[in-house]
């Protein structure tokens, strides 16, 4: 595609927008940038030096013709005015996904659901470079995909979220990896079928030779079938499935992969039970992998030497240490109350202090206050949700006298280390967004590691 010389809009001052931004600079391309804030940003010097118009918290008067194009951060809404505008005045409205595939030649995977997409992203990836591939792994994980154009690979595995789903208009992926949907993000994307609307596109846009991995025991994934010219395949954790991947009902839960030209007993991967990352929702993930995998075809036991050792990703259930017979436990990307339920889930009868808390995205809070009463001793709250988490855990039946109000993380980590005795889990999975108090999920993580090591040395 050629724009050089185009002029651009991008909306959002975040890392999507700045990589756009350099990334259209590269190009030649005449550039502005807005963003709804009017505080001045650390790099607004340098992207004006190098010739960008910065319009901070000055919405831009658009008409026809203003711009060739926009390029929209994942975390502006299309119902903003200026996105309104634009769209109004007939000017395309890319997301920074939409941008960048035009100029990426080899696959693209793509890696969408509720929950487990960073996991699933970085075990895929992590997959096919031990299958010997030169991977970019990017996206929604935190790497604008923009970054990565011009780069030397042989795939693309991505990351992304139903905020940059919204905004494709001709990314055609070689395999779409769908795993979970449960509410999330319904405050902008108003109900589930908005939702799941968002993350159809990725599969709506595929061509006939690609591939659609779906969840077959998620409903409204399954659905997704009926909605894409791709050929899809199945993974199912409890259903036995004809082709696609299946966990066999032997004593070893063998995990098998079928496609139709296969053996009809289909090939065996792994055992369930060899599989590092813990828990039920991860067992899904790593079947949704190695079925993507093996419709690039990736040997199996490459995929299976792969599972062995991988054991997962920062802030998603990642051991932080042990202290007094305590293991110290970071979930902060569980941003929902679902995420919270499988890290949950992931730890048999072990009695936990649970941190949670944080800004809430129009989420219910009743079924996690089943889950509470259900797996945890004591109830550590944060931030803007205190009072609704509070709420859904005293509707479930949770004492009252176990809930604890924190004023801010130290303060909780300092009650959770108190309550907690030997042999117990204090947990940080938050089921809310971090923005209230941090400035994203990954930065609560660290004060919570940085935190919990400080009681080590204290
Ligand atoms: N802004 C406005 N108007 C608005 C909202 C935001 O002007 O209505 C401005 C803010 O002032 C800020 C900028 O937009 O300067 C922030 O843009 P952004 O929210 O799109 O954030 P980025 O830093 O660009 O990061 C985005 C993704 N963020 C969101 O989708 C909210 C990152 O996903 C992603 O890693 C990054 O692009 C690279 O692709 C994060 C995320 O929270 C991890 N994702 C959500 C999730 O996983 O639940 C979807």
């Amino acid at each position: 595609m050629n724009i050089e010389n185009a002029n651009v809009i991008v909306l959002g001052a975040g890392r999507s927008g700045v990589s756009a931004v350099r990334f259209l600079l590269d190009k030649n391309c005449s550039v502005t940038l807005y963003d709804g804030s009017p505080v001045k940003k650390p790099v607004y010097d340098e992207l004006a030096a190098a010739g960008c118009v910065i319009a901070a918290g000055e919405r831009p008067e658009v008409k026809a013709g203003s711009y060739d194009f926009a390029v929209i951060s994942p975390g502006i809404p299309l119902s903003d005015p200026l996105a309104a505008a634009l769209k109004e005045a007939g000017i395309p409205v890319w997301g920074e996904l939409e941008l960048a595939s035009r100029f990426i030649t080899a696959p693209i995977i793509g890696i969408t659901g509720t929950n487990g997409k960073t996991t699933t992203t970085t075990l895929i990836g992590e997959i096919l470079k031990n299958d010997g591939f030169n991977v970019f792994v990017g996206g929604n994980i935190g790497v604008p995909l923009l970054d990565s154009v011009g780069g030397d690979y042989d795939y693309y595995v991505v990351e992304m979220s139903s905020f940059q789903l919204e905004t494709i208009e001709t990314l055609d992926a070689e395999v779409a990896v769908y795993l979970n949907l449960t509410p999330d993000h319904l405050d902008r994307h108003g109900d589930m079928a908005g939702y799941l609307d968002a993350k159809a596109r990725l599969t709506e846009k595929q061509s006939p030779e690609r591939f659609v991995v779906l969840n077959y025991d998620d409903e409204a994934i399954r659905s997704l079938h009926e909605r894409t010219a791709a050929t899809p395949f199945f993974f199912s954790r409890k259903s036995q499935l004809y082709f696609g991947a299946t966990v066999r009902r032997n004593r070893e839960r063998t995990i098998v992969f079928r496609l139709p030209d296969d053996d009809p007993w289909g090939r065996i991967v792994i055992n369930a039970d060899e599989i590092r990352l813990p828990g039920p929702h991860n067992l899904e993930n790593a079947l949704a992998a190695i079925t993507a995998c093996r419709l690039l075809n990736v040997p199996a036991n490459v995929i299976a030497d792969t599972l062995r050792t991988f054991t997962g990703v920062e802030h998603r259930l990642e051991d932080v240490l042990t202290l007094k017979g305590v293991r110290y436990v970071n979930d902060s990307k569980a941003t929902n109350p679902d995420s919270v339920y499988k890290a949950l889930d992931s730890f048999d009868d072990t009695p936990i202090v649970l941190i949670a808390g944080g800004r809430n995205k129009g989420n219910s809070f009743d079924v996690l206050g089943e889950y509470i009463r259900e797996h945890c001793k004591e109830l550590v709250l944060i931030g803007e949700a205190a009072a609704d988490i509070a709420a859904g855990a005293e509707k479930a039946g949770f004492e009252k006298d176990r809930i604890h109000f924190a004023d801010d993380m130290a303060d909780a980590v300092a009650r959770s280390a108190a309550l907690a005795e030997d042999g117990d889990i204090v947990l940080l999975s938050p089921a809310n967004a971090s923005f209230d108090q941090f400035s994203s999920y990954e930065h609560r993580g660290e004060v919570f590691k940085d935190l919990v090591r400080a009681l080590a040395k204290a």
